[in-house]
């Protein structure tokens, strides 16, 4: 027998970012050895990034969890002891069954970690799975992340993912607000080499221009970069707003006859001068007259904000004037402006996802609104903590780690302890797995076939994509699809209150197709013309061409096809932010950070990806050093309301003075136990610093612009 195996490249995909690279992966029989990105992929042309070709180290990892695992003992003294897939699914039912039939529908929540929008099983067969459970404590990533953006398309176009994506390979002047793509590679645009396009943007003339307060890579390859003080960008984009409305309203174009409101707008603005955006946020007033005129006068211009201001105060306020500065400038709906995707399959125009409510319900300790059937996760930790009818006493959580993800983590580990059972489907056992009593591994990227359900819906050109699972799974495996199946109908058939008959069995249907079968219908119900047949034909991905402009009022999904420029409860919060004094300048203000070779939490085992020099330090600009008399280099105490951490600083003349940064995703040694993982990677958790007291109006965790105090350890 031959003891080298054959190399052979197979057509994969990318799934650990937004920017869904096709990729041209080379493997010898089970091992990857080499990726690269796919040149003929219509969206990503070749692109990859570091964590692209560290793909292959998660499918390796041998601390990777292959099959369940239960947990004997805690903490420190944990073991995991590995279980057959029946055993542990039965446990899990009949654990999940009992809490419920004891306790009522509300005592077991459901956590969804942020893979689950890049995994298609997840999309299919996971939602399907959370709908089958009748809690109101259904938390996900999304409260730590766009809420803002969901919430304000759902009250302003009808659909809470009916997102205007910007049109960078069009456009001619572009602002970015509180997102760093060169290395997060986009988000909410699906953005695959941001590098080149925005080459090619500066090739046809084009401006960036970039609000941050750090001078970040996305700022350092921008034709301008204003600081602004954190927390403070809503007064800059309402100050714009106000010079559009005020100052320029002669030259504005009519606002399209399908918006509402537009006066409204125009009144809820005035007071806010570029004057008072100085004073707030830093950045000068004739900066940002500027700005407002050149966004006007673009022939193709488009206003973009992301995380660094989603997940800060007002988000929910920027994120709605970020759309009204694109509607009320003429480019919403323009070719070079912001656009709406016509994807293969429609997620939103089929109903797919449903359109999204907020307030139906609130949560029980803080009276907290849900937004599309969610609570803030801020909220989780005092809802399992908090006695009486309603308290949450199992958690299912599902490609996650808010231990690490969500605001003041170290309290929310300690609940963790007081469930009465805890399941988590994950590949790793993790800050926050670890509390799992069983853990369920499904397959990764590799071993399954993907068509990507959510970020063509994001994406700056429309394109569709199928990638057959580059290795076959073991006997022994189950796919995440699987095992959603086999929760759900394992643990409602142990319900004592199910659900009628005929919802069972539309449920059953629903969960026996595989994922792949479901899009090959899918496809066949769009007006693309992209079949399975032809997907499959050519795995590179199949262009669709550019976005479309002129799709308005038809595409849009509010009943009646309008938008509302001013939906109540904006009109409410810019009241509060109205009244919001000046800052007191001498504290410090923390924000986030991300790198190229980050992946939020979890990729910190691959060795490629962690050496070199580490990144995990507070960064503090060198005034703020030496006011302090600190030393670069030394060991810090960073202190917040919640909580306070031991770093490492480094001095940055690219951070605004006043404001220091930590990325988010470290801090993995907790107890001094390092997790199912062998890698030792130095950092704290930036999370054990931010405040779950923090919201946007939306319930968004404002984890942007915390204030703290910095001094020597
Ligand atoms: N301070 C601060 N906090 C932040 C942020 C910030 O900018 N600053 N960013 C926030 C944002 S935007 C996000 S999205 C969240 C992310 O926060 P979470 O979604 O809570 O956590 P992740 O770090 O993405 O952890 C993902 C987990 O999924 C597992 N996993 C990976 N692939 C798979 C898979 O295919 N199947 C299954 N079942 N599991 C898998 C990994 O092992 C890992 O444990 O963090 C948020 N937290
Ligand atoms: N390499 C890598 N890529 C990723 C991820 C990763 O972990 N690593 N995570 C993915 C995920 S889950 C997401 S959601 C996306 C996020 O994608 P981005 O939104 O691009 O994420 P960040 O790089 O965190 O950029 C946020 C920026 O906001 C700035 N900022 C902080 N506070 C403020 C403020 O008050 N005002 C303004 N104007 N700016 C502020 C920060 O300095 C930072 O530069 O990235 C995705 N891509
Ligand atoms: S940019 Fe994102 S999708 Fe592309 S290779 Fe890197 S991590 Fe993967
Ligand atoms: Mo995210």
């Amino acid at each position: 027998m031959d003891a080298t195996p054959t190399r052979e490249t197979r057509i994969g995909v990318c799934n650990l970012c937004e920017a869904i690279c096709g990729l041209e992966i080379t493997v010898e029989g089970r091992a990857v050895v080499g990726v690269r990105g796919n040149r003929a992929d219509p969206l990503s042309r070749g692109h990859v990034c570091p964590k692209g070709v560290a793909i292959g180290d998660v499918y390796a990892d041998p601390d990777r969890l292959r099959r369940p695992v239960r947990r004997v003992g805690e903490g420190g003294d944990a073991r995991w002891e590995e279980i057959g897939w029946d055993e542990a699914f039965d446990l899990v039912a009949q654990n999940l069954a009992r809490v419920v039939n004891e306790h009522g529908d509300d005592a077991l929540a459901v956590y969804l970690g942020n893979p689950n929008a890049h995994s298609l099983g997840s999309m299919t067969h996971g939602t399907a799975m959370f709908k089958s459970f009748r809690t109101r404590n259904r938390y996900s990533a999304t409260s730590v992340d766009q809420l803002p953006h969901q919430l304000v398309a759902h009250l302003m176009f009808g659909h809470q993912l009916f997102l205007p994506v910007p049109d960078i390979d069009r456009t001619s002047w572009f602002l970015v607000v509180g997102a760093n793509p060169m290395a997060s590679n986009g988000s909410l645009m699906t953005v695959p080499d941001f590098p080149r396009r925005l080459r090619e943007l500066r090739g046809r003339g084009g401006r960036m221009v970039v609000l941050d307060p750090r001078r970040t890579e996305t700022a350092k390859v921008a034709d301008e970069h204003h600081f602004v003080r954190p927390g403070t960008d809503a007064w800059v984009l309402l100050a714009m707003l106000h010079v559009l409305t005020a100052e320029l309203s002669d030259e504005l174009p009519p606002v399209p006859a399908y918006a509402d409101g537009a006066g409204t707008v125009a009144d809820l603005v005035a007071g806010f001068t570029p004057e008072v955006a100085e004073t707030m946020s830093g950045m000068p007033a004739e900066d940002v007259r500027r700005l407002a005129r050149e966004l006007l006068a673009a022939d193709g211009g488009v206003v973009y904000s992301r995380i660094g201001v989603s997940a800060g105060p007002w988000g929910t306020v920027c994120q709605w004037a970020v759309n009204c500065l694109n509607v009320l400038s003429g480019n919403l709906d323009r070719v070079g402006g912001a656009l709406f995707t016509t994807p293969a399959i429609d997620a939103v125009g089929t109903g797919l996802i449903g359109r999204g409510h907020h307030d139906a319900w609130r949560s029980r300790v803080r009276g907290l609104p849900e937004t599309g059937g969610e609570l803030p996760v801020s909220a989780l930790r005092e809802e399992i903590e908090t006695p009486g009818e309603g308290q949450v006493r199992a958690l299912l959580t599902v490609a996650g780690n808010p231990v690490l993800s969500t605001p003041d983590g170290a309290r929310l580990d300690g609940a963790l302890r007081g469930l009465d059972f805890m399941v988590a489907v994950d590949i790793y056992v993790n800050e926050t797995t670890r509390h799992a009593d069983v853990i369920l591994p499904p397959t990764t990227a590799l071993e399954r076939d993907h068509y990507d359900l959510v970020f063509h819906l994001l994406a700056v050109r429309n394109t569709a994509r199928f990638t057959p699972a580059v290795f076959d799974k073991d006997a022994d495996q189950r796919h995440d699809w699987q095992v959603f199946k086999e929760i759900t109908l394992r643990t409602t058939a142990l319900l004592e209150r199910r659900a009628p008959l005929k919802k069972r069995l539309v449920q059953r249907a629903r969960l026996t197709a595989s994922p792949t079968l479901l899009v090959t219908a899918l496809l066949r119900r769009g007006a693309s013309g992209v079949t399975m047949a032809k997907l499959r034909s050519r795995p590179q991905g199949i262009d669709l061409g550019p976005l479309r402009a002129g799709q308005l009022p038809g595409r849009l999904p509010s009943r009646g096809r309008r938008v509302d420029l001013a939906p109540d409860l904006v009109v409410r919060d810019v009241a509060r932010l109205a009244a919001v004094d000046a800052p007191d300048d001498g504290g410090l203000l923390l924000i986030g950070r991300r790198h190229q070779q980050d992946c939020n939490s979890w990729m910190h085992n691959s060795a490629r990806l962690t050496k070199g020099r580490p990144r995990h330090q507070l960064l503090m600009h060198p005034d703020d050093l030496a006011a302090r008399e600190i030393a670069d280099g030394s060991r810090v105490r960073v202190t917040s309301r919640v909580g306070s951490v031991e770093v490492e600083v480094a001095a940055s003349e690219d951070l605004m003075p006043g404001v220091v940064s930590l990325p988010h995703g470290y801090g993995h040694a907790r107890d001094g136990v390092l997790m199912g993982r062998s890698r030792e990677v130095p950092g704290v958790s930036v999370n054990d610093l931010t405040d779950p007291e923090r919201l946007d109006v939306s319930g968004n965790a404002a984890l942007n612009g915390v204030p703290v105090a910095v001094s020597p350890a």
